[in-house]
C-alpha cells in the first residue's frame, strides 16, 4: 500500500535510532588515535554529547553503552543523569575481547578458567542492564583461530552454544540477547560468529529471546545485506541492527556515506516488513567511530543520512511496484523503486524539523549553538574509546 504524505510524515516522527557512547569517544585504527578536542572525559559526557545529538535531531532518544568502556561506580545513577538529559539508556555491549586472557578466545577458548571469565562478564552486562533498564544485551566475540588445526572448530561451537544458554538463561523478562556476527576479524582463518546464518542457528537454539544483530560492514564485499534483513523479518529474528559504512572490511564510516543506495535498499526491506515502528522492537543502531573528521556533527549526519534513506524508503509507490511484480514488468518494478531513491527528501525532513520545532538544518544548528567550542575549552584530556589502548 503507498503512503499518504501523512502517514510518511507520522512515521518518520516515531522513528528511533540510537547512537554508540564509543562514537563520542577518540578512537584511530590501530596505526593511531587521533585525539580531538572536547571528547567527553567519562560516560556522563558521553551521554550529554549523545543528548546534544538527540535535541537536534529529535530522533536519537537512547544511547548504547560499552562495558568496561563506560566505567562508573552506580549505573543507576547514570540511567538518572541520562533522564535528565533527555534521553535514556540502550543496549549494553560486552567486551570480551581486550584481555590478555582472550588471545585463543573468550567463551570458546579451550582453557575452561577463561571460558568462565569471559561468561562472568557476558553475566555482569545483564546486572547493568538491570540497573539501566536496558533491554538489549549486545553479544560480539573477536573469537576465532587463525592457523588451521589450531583448535577445533566444532568444539568451539559447542564452547560457544554452552556460553550463550547460560548468559539466555540469565536474562529478565523483558531483556534479549542481540548475537552479532562478522565475517573476519580479528581472526584471519575462522571466526565462531562468522556469518547471519550462523548468529540465526544460535538464536533459535537458544529461543525467543535471542536475535541477530546486522552489523552493515561485516560482510564480505557484495553481500546482499537487504536479502538478509528480508530472511530474518521474516523468521521474527531481527532483533538490531550496527549501522556504518564500509568500503573494504569493518570501517565503521558514517551510515550511508559510502553506499546510500544500500541503505536505503535495507530501509526499504524493513518498511515492506512493517519492522520501523519502535514497538516492533528492533533497535536500530549505529555502530561507528570517527577518527578523522569531528564525532558530534558525523553522528548527527549519520543520524540523517538514516532518516532519508528511511524517507525515501516510504516514498516507495507500493501499489506501483506490486502491480510492476505481479505483471512481470521489470522495468516498471525497478523503476519504482529507484523513483524513490532519486528523489531528494531534504526538504520534506527540513519541514518536518520545522513542524517539529527542531531547526531544519540540525548540523548547522550544532555548529551555531557554541557546543563545540564550551566543550573544547571545557573538557581537557578526553577519553579514549578502547581502540589503540
Ligand atoms: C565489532 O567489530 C563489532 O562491530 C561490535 O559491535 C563491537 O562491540 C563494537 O564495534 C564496539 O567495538
Ligand atoms: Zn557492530
Ligand atoms: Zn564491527
Amino acid at each position: 500500500m503507498s503512503l499518504s504524505l501523512d502517514q510518511i510524515k507520522e512515521t518518520l516522527r516515531a522513528q528511533r535510532i540510537e547512537t554508540p557512547s564509543w562514537a563520542y569517544a577518540n578512537s584511530g585504527t590501530r596505526f593511531k588515535v587521533f585525539p580531538q578536542p572536547g571528547v567527553p572525559r567519562d560516560p556522563y559526557e558521553k551521554i550529554a554529547d549523545a543528548a546534544v545529538v538527540h535535541r537536534l535531531t529529535g530522533i536519537a532518544p537512547t544511547v548504547s553503552l560499552h562495558i568496561p568502556w563506560d566505567r562508573v561506580d552506580d549505573f543507576t545513577k547514570l540511567a538518572e543523569h541520562a533522564q535528565e538529559q533527555g534521553v535514556t539508556l540502550g543496549a549494553v555491549n560486552s567486551n570480551v575481547f581486550q584481555d590478555e586472557d582472550y588471545k585463543l578466545g573468550s567463551v570458546t577458548n579451550p582453557d575452561p578458567r577463561v571460558r568462565r571469565k569471559a561468561t562472568d562478564h557476558l553475566l555482569q552486562c545483564v546486572d547493568v542492564m538491570d540497573a539501566t533498564g536496558s533491554r538489549d544485551l549486545k553479544l560480539w566475540f573477536s573469537d576465532g583461530t587463525n592457523y588451521p588445526g589450531q583448535d577445533d572448530i566444532r568444539a568451539r561451537q559447542d564452547r560457544l552454544a554452552t556460553a550463550l544458554r547460560e548468559v539466555y538463561d540469565r536474562l529478565g523478562d523483558n531483556q534479549r540477547m542481540l548475537v552479532e556476527y562478522k565475517l573476519f576479524e580479528p581472526a584471519f582463518y575462522t571466526t565462531d560468529l562468522p556469518d547471519w546464518g550462523t548468529a540465526y542457528a544460535h538464536c533459535l537454539e537458544l529461543g525467543p529471546k535471542a536475535q541477530v544483530v546486522i552489523d552493515t560492514g561485516h560482510h564480505a564485499p557484495g553481500t546482499n545485506i537487504e536479502f538478509i534483513v528480508a530472511f530474518l523479518l521474516r523468521q521474527g529474528k531481527l532483533g538490531a541492527f550496527d549501522f556504518n559504512s564500509r568500503f573494504y572490511a569493518d570501517d565503521d564510516l558514517m551510515a550511508g556515506a559510502a553506499d546510500p543506495f544500500q541503505l536505503f535498499r535495507i530501509m526499504y526491506e524493513i518498511v515492506r516488513g512493517d519492522a520501523l515502528d519502535p514497538a516492533y522492537g528492533i533497535n536500530f543502531m549505529l555502530d561507528q567511530c570517527h577518527n578523522i573528521e569531528a564525532k558530534i556533527p558525523a553522528i548527527i549526519r549519520s543520524v540523517l543520512n538514516v532518516q532519508e534513506a528511511t524517507a525515501k524508503a516510504l516514498l516507495v509507490d507500493r501499489d506501483a511496484l506490486g502491480e510492476a511484480q505481479r505483471s512481470g514488468d521489470v522495468l516498471a518494478a525497478n523503476a519504482a523503486l529507484m523513483d524513490a531513491f532519486n528523489s531528494d527528501v531534504r526538504p520534506l525532513l527540513a519541514g518536518l524539523r520545522a513542524e517539529n520545532g527542531l531547526d531544519p538544518d540540525p548540523i548547522a544548528a550544532y555548529r551555531r549553538s557554541g557546543y563545540q567550542e564550551k566543550i573544547a575549552t571545557e573538557r581537557v584530556g578526553g577519553e579514549q574509546a578502547g581502540w589503540g589502548a
